[in-house]
């Protein structure tokens, strides 16, 4: 605080501060001129568009800060309980248009711009896409931030402010090549870096024992500190007065700068301390689902795990007379998948280390405060870290897990003596490398563990943690692991990329209510069959297509048929997520073509099948299958017999922006992992609120969005997640029959179709793609279908076969769009967020009352 006399200091800026930003479109543009003027240099004769937009971005700012900060205060006079999600990733995509929708600013600032001769869109498109995420996990906790928000949640998000975000793919020669994402280059107008937010965060060193008032006391000393500094990042509720915040966190070195090193030899030496630790947050690990292992990954982990920890257990302080026995009423983490579950051992460091607290004692409140949620069951997945890297970077953690799991096990041994199971649930894992299991320190240092469907916490139970949940049930807490199916906001997902459906939506609820309950959707039901709404829908429809038609025109130059059918499938590429099926589907409907007459092609439903979707850099085959999607689209949109039919494209560099403009495009989206291999999936929930029909599986929320929607509206196929085991133990054996037409496909890749003599080295590893396909097991391990091609490819033939026929009866499909469309109330992360809230963490509303002012500014 400001030192020295009042002078009546506090009640003059009391009276300055006290009015908000006006919101007519006058003062917006007054604001816009005094931020291109004076926060940017810029005069009125020249600025670029670019500046305009960071003009436009300050503008909003304003009005993000007045309404953060008031939330805060009212939070913290309301002495409410906290709910904090840890997350390593938030795909947020560009902050414009949702800050403007969710402050209700759409038309004065539609009216201001366009006085001033601009189009909001285009200053939209100046926004980096922020891409602090891989994909679904990322992106979820970007919604629930939202639907938090709109509920007025007093929840704030923690992470990492990566300085190089998701990295941005391009295609060359048909494979991806991977650019640096230096998202933070020209600045970002949404966030609040807080110089005076920082924290220390240690690495390395040594623990000492010591005695304090005759008790024995560890303390991690040495090693190297960084600092952790925060960047606030406003999170306005959409028609509320609440705006929430999501603290990131960017790593700065600690040392002030040594003068004495410049002379010196030194110099480089203090120069590369900094670098490094300045390293820390500077670039997000582009693997998704699968974990890299590596030291810096975990550096990373603990440095943002112990900021934030360290944060909220201050604002816990601050508040007058504190009682370390409140905690659980006034604090609830939710840690998202294992990437910040240290959270368990540094909790338990932070109140037993620094705040002096008994083990149990501290036990108990980390216990009851701390909650996590599974997101996969690839076992690739599941975070391992070396006891050898643990111990090197944070000693004093792997004694106090040892000191969890020596209590933990002696729990086991009496409950159920000595056993294969007590190795199976010990958090260490014994081995040529000995390995701390995170997932296990999690699930024993939570309240509740959850999985993200109903089908994934299903498996969670019986496969992934079963003797957990024997546990559990020997213990009657049968309730210790639940279900939390995922959603999506409407906000961002049907307001924002689809202004045209908001509008049929709100015109026939005669208001936006259904913004914030879209079980009032269900109101649409009663039109499904109307020719009128056929007409808009159809038009709305038509409308998202012509822009994602431009869009691809423009980005990749490409022409599309608006009238086609449109066939997407974006997601990370992945062997499970099948996008080799798919394009194996493309090549088989490619062949049939072939082999029809001129005039019976003409009777084939037209289509295009848009694939996108990054690989992780290191992973080979998702890399070959990119690279076989372009050079299938290569050949059939250069053969004048069926190109005319049949298109087929690779969307370069699929990011949050450009699923705002393909989702609303989408006839149908295929969603088709294996059974029981995709936890959840959200895209699809995405597609179908916009109006998209599903080809998809029986896995993840593909299955609750059936029972909702209805199995009419969806082209289901494939194996059942019990068959998988079966299945897959007769295709090691060699009883396992390839369908003549896929048979078919198989035989032009080897024929080299696709790549041939002008590329050997493509048609080498497509040919090796297609011959592990149809590998029986050798000696060793299994290499070969593990995700079930070969046997659901001909139920996918059919499943799509369906597909073309539903879709020749254009009000038949317009009224299974309409009925999807409108029973996707469960799949809103406002209802995921309200089971959070009300199961897991005790967390009520505390919505922002609104005072004269406000009201007066409406
Ligand atoms: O989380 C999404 C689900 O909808 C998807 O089905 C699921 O695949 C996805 C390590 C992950 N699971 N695990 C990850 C991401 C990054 C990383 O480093 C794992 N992502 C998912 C939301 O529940």
């Amino acid at each position: 605080n400001v030192e020295g006399q009042d002078g009546g200091r506090m009640e003059k800026l009391q009276q300055l501060m006290a009015h908000y930003e006006p919101n007519d479109p006058e003062s917006i543009q007054k604001s816009f001129a005094r931020h291109l003027e004076y926060s940017l240099a810029c005069t009125r004769f020249s600025f670029t568009m670019q500046d305009a937009y960071r003009a436009a971005g300050l503008v909003l700012r304003d009005r993000l800060l007045e309404s953060l900060n008031d939330t805060n205060t009212w939070y913290r006079e309301q002495d409410v309980k906290r709910g904090y999600y840890l997350s390593a990733e938030y795909l947020i995509g560009r902050h414009m248009q949702n800050a403007i929708a969710n402050l209700d600013l759409e038309q004065p600032f539609k009216e201001a711009f366009e006085d001033l001769g601009m189009k909001l869109e285009d200053l939209f498109g100046e926004e980096a896409d922020p891409a602090l995420g891989n994909g679904g996990l990322g992106r979820l906790a970007a919604c629930f931030l939202d639907s938090m928000a709109t509920l007025s949640l007093p929840c704030w998000g923690y992470g990492i402010r990566y300085s190089y975000g998701m990295f941005k793919q391009g295609i060359k020669d048909g494979r991806q090549i991977e650019e640096p994402d230096f998202w933070i280059g020209d600045g970002c107008p949404f966030e609040i870096p807080r110089p005076d937010v920082t924290y220390p965060v240690r690495f390395y060193g040594k623990v000492e024992e010591a005695h304090e008032n005759g008790q024995k006391v560890s303390r991690w000393v040495g090693g190297e500190i960084v600092q952790a500094m925060a960047y606030d990042n406003p999170i306005p509720g959409f028609d509320t007065y609440n705006t929430n915040n999501l603290r990131l966190w960017r790593a700065c070195p600690s040392e002030e700068f040594d003068l004495d090193a410049f002379s010196s030899a030194q110099f480089q030496d203090a120069i590369t301390q900094r670098r490094k630790a300045e390293d820390l947050s500077a670039v997000l690990y582009p693997n998704d689902a699968t974990y890299a292992g590596k030291e810096l990954r975990l550096r990373q982990q603990y440095f943002f795990v112990s900021a934030s920890l360290q944060d909220l257990l201050r604002e816990f302080i601050k508040r007058p007379n504190f009682k370390w026995e409140e905690l659980p009423q006034k604090v609830a983490v939710q840690m998202n998948d294992t990437h910040p579950t240290i959270a368990v051992a540094e909790m338990m460091r932070l109140l037993v280390d620094v705040q002096k607290l008994d083990w149990d004692r501290a036990w108990e409140l980390t216990r009851q405060c701390l909650n996590y949620t599974n997101h996969t069951v690839m076992p690739e997945a599941l975070e391992k870290w070396p006891v050898e890297m643990m111990e090197r970077m944070l000693p004093r953690h792997l004694q106090i897990i040892y000191h969890i799991n020596g209590i933990w096990i002696q729990k086991l041994l009496q409950r159920w003596g000595d056993g294969p199971i007590i190795a199976a649930l010990s958090i260490v894992e014994e081995g040529d490398v000995k390995k701390i299991r995170m997932g296990h320190l999690a699930i024993i240092g939570s309240n509740k563990i959850n999985g993200v469907a109903a089908i994934h916490t299903e498996i969670i139970k019986k496969e992934t943690f079963p003797e957990f949940y024997k546990w559990c049930c020997d213990n009657g807490e049968h309730n210790k692991i639940v279900n939390m199916t995922n959603g999506v906001t409407p906000r961002r997902w049907v307001h924002c990329a689809n202004p045209a459906l908001s509008e049929i939506f709100t015109e026939y609820l005669g208001s936006q209510e259904w913004l914030t309950d879209m079980t009032k959707l269900k109101v649409m039901l009663d039109y499904k069959e109307d020719p009128k709404l056929h007409d808009k829908w159809m038009a709305m429809k038509k409308g998202c297509k012509a822009k994602l038609a431009d869009w691809l025109k423009s980005t990749m130059d490409l022409e599309i048929d608006q009238d086609a059918l449109i066939d997407i499938q974006i997601k990370r590429i992945h062997e499970y997520k099948r996008q080799l099926m798919n394009i194996l589907f493309v090549i088989h409907r490619y062949l049939e073509l072939k082999k029809k007459s001129p005039g019976e092609r003409a009777a084939v439903q037209k289509r295009v099948v848009l694939i996108g979707g990054k690989a992780a850099s290191a992973y080979v085959n998702a890399k070959i299958i990119i690279k076989l999607i372009n050079n299938v689209a290569k050949v059939i949109n250069n053969d004048p017999d069926t190109k005319q039919y049949l298109k087929c494209a690779f969307v370069p560099n699929y990011c949050v922006s450009a699923a705002q403009v393909m989702i609303p495009a989408s006839d149908i989206s295929e969603h088709i992992s294996t059974a029981g291999t995709e936890a959840s999936g959200t895209s699809n929930m995405k597609f179908v609120m916009n109006g998209g029909l599903i080809v998809g599986t029986m896995d993840g929320a593909n299955i609750e969005i059936r029972e909702e929607c209805g199995p009419e509206t969806m082209f289901i196929f494939g194996c059942q997640e019990n068959e998988v085991a079966g299945i897959s133990a007769r295709a090691q054996e060699g009883h396992y029959p390839i369908d003549s037409r896929l048979q078919a496909v198989f035989d032009e890749i080897r024929n080299g179709k696709f790549a041939g003599q002008a590329e050997p080295e493509a048609q080498a590893e497509f040919e090796s793609i297609v011959s592990r396909l149809c590998n029986a097991r050798a000696a060793g391990t299994w290499d070969g279908d593990k995700y079930l091609v070969i046997y659901d490819f001909p139920s996918f033939i059919d499943a799509q076969a369906r597909v073309d026929q539903t879709y020749k009866n254009k009000s038949q499909w317009c009224k299974l769009s309409i009925q999807a469309a409108a029973s996707m109330a469960q799949f809103s992360t406002d209802r995921t967020m309200r089971e959070y809230a009300k199961v897991i963490w005790g967390i009520e509303p505390a919505r922002r009352p609104v005072d004269e002012e406000m009201q007066a500014r409406k």
